[in-house]
């Protein structure tokens, strides 16, 4: 199949764009590199040493014999995107191209209307280069689970059935996003849906939890192939910070009591979950939405997992308390729905001591790279 993935520079693009070349699909990779200007700008690095997109498909084609096609240029800008659809005619496009950030989007007033207007512009782009050119192509765009919020309900693969004042509909499920960032993802599932509804458009919308973990398969194989890894305040998300913590020695950054909970998924599960999407395409003038994770933890909960297994290599890790920057709520319900991957064949890679002490063990090799400096959380939420 020939598939277009957005944003393969980043943390998931770019093991995305490996897996799916080696099982022999024709792949060509979007970006423009912001991601790395936002953490430069944010004071820190990826963890792991990256190349840049031209020598890591080099590399590739060393150790795979395979070819990633690579293309350098702003989503927002229509006239690239729009003639490399037109040349390429993907079956699928992968949209991960986007800021990823609720902190960095959380920032000031620059930050939070750069953040929507790059993630919702550069969408639209998408969807009308789709239409525009009238190829039957799939759209599979990354949601977040932090749409939705934290109800006090069961959270919905997408859509709710609600009877109200003696009538029934299915309905888009209701959002609570957790930021700035989290709510441009809500305006993008909005408009994709609507795109469905009246262009008839195929999508799926993955509304992905917290995604964890360095190596894939295809990273183990070459150091020149590794992806990137975060693990500032910004774009280091929850239990990555915690492991690259853990090795150097610095008290684990729980935010609060830690009673926060979230879906947790390893980047495996991700590169599982893509692919079953792709190869399950959504009818035309369908919006499917899956809940991507695979279990959910509190945040307390995930950093003594980390405190245990960072204990069998001999390292003595602290539970540290850091006053909540973030709004958000200390204790809730939390119970979303998230069958229809399952359904579809996924096999989850449940969190173990093993995973974190196998994780900790390759971020051990680069902890000399690490810039304390970006750690500490700083980005409040008012
Ligand atoms: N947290 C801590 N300490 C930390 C970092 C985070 O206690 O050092 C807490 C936060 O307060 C929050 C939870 O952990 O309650 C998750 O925060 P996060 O930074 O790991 O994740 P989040 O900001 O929600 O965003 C990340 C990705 C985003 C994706 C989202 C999925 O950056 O792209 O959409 O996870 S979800 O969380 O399900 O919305």
């Amino acid at each position: 199949m020939r598939i277009l993935i957005l944003g393969g520079d980043g943390y998931l693009g770019w093991p995305t764009a490996m897996h799916l070349s080696a099982r022999g699909h024709e792949v060509v990779v979007v970006d423009n590199y912001l991601r790395r200007q936002m953490v430069t700008e944010a004071g820190s690095d990826s963890l792991t040493p990256v190349l840049n997109l031209a020598q890591r498909a080099q590399a590739w084609k060393e150790v795979s014999g395979k070819e990633i096609g690579v293309h350098l240029f702003d989503l927002c800008a229509y006239e690239p995107l729009n003639n490399l659809i037109k040349e390429f005619r993907p079956e699928s496009i992968v949209h991960y191209g986007q800021i990823p950030s609720a902190p960095y989007s959380m920032q000031d007033r620059i930050h939070a209307t750069f953040t929507q207007t790059n993630n919702i512009v550069n969408n639209l782009n998408v969807v009308f280069s789709i239409i525009e050119n009238d190829i039957d192509c799939h759209l599979v765009k990354l949601g977040t689970m932090g749409e939705y919020g934290c109800p006090n309900i069961d959270i919905e693969e997408g859509y709710i059935e609600i009877e109200h004042k003696g009538r029934k509909d299915t309905l888009p499920f209701p959002k609570l996003p957790h930021s700035w960032y989290h709510a441009s993802k809500v305006a993008d599932s909005t408009n994709i849906h609507f795109a469905t509804r009246v262009y008839g458009l195929r999508a799926t919308d993955l509304n992905q939890g917290v995604v964890y973990g360095v190596h894939t398969p295809e990273t183990r194989l070459d150091d020149r192939l590794l992806s990137r890894y975060d693990y500032d305040e910004q774009f280091g998300t929850a239990l990555n910070r915690f492991c690259v913590q853990a090795v150097i020695g610095h008290p684990l950054t729980v935010y609060g009591q830690g009673g926060q909970t979230r879906g947790f998924l390893n980047i495996n599960d991700t590169l599982a979950c893509i692919e079953l999407a792709i190869l399950n395409p959504a009818d035309r003038g369908e919006m499917r939405v899956y809940n991507q994770f695979t279990e959910s933890f509190s945040i307390m909960q995930l950093a003594e997992e980390v405190q245990r297994a960072a204990k069998t290599l001999g390292l003595d890790v602290e539970i540290g308390q850091f006053e909540n920057p973030r709004t958000e709520a200390a204790e809730h319900y939390y119970n979303p729905t998230h069958t229809k991957l399952v359904d579809l064949g996924l096999k989850p890679t449940l969190l173990s001591d093993d995973l974190v002490t196998d994780n900790l063990s390759t971020l051990l090799k680069y902890k000399d790279r690490v810039i304390l400096d970006g750690i500490a959380p700083r980005t409040t939420w008012k």
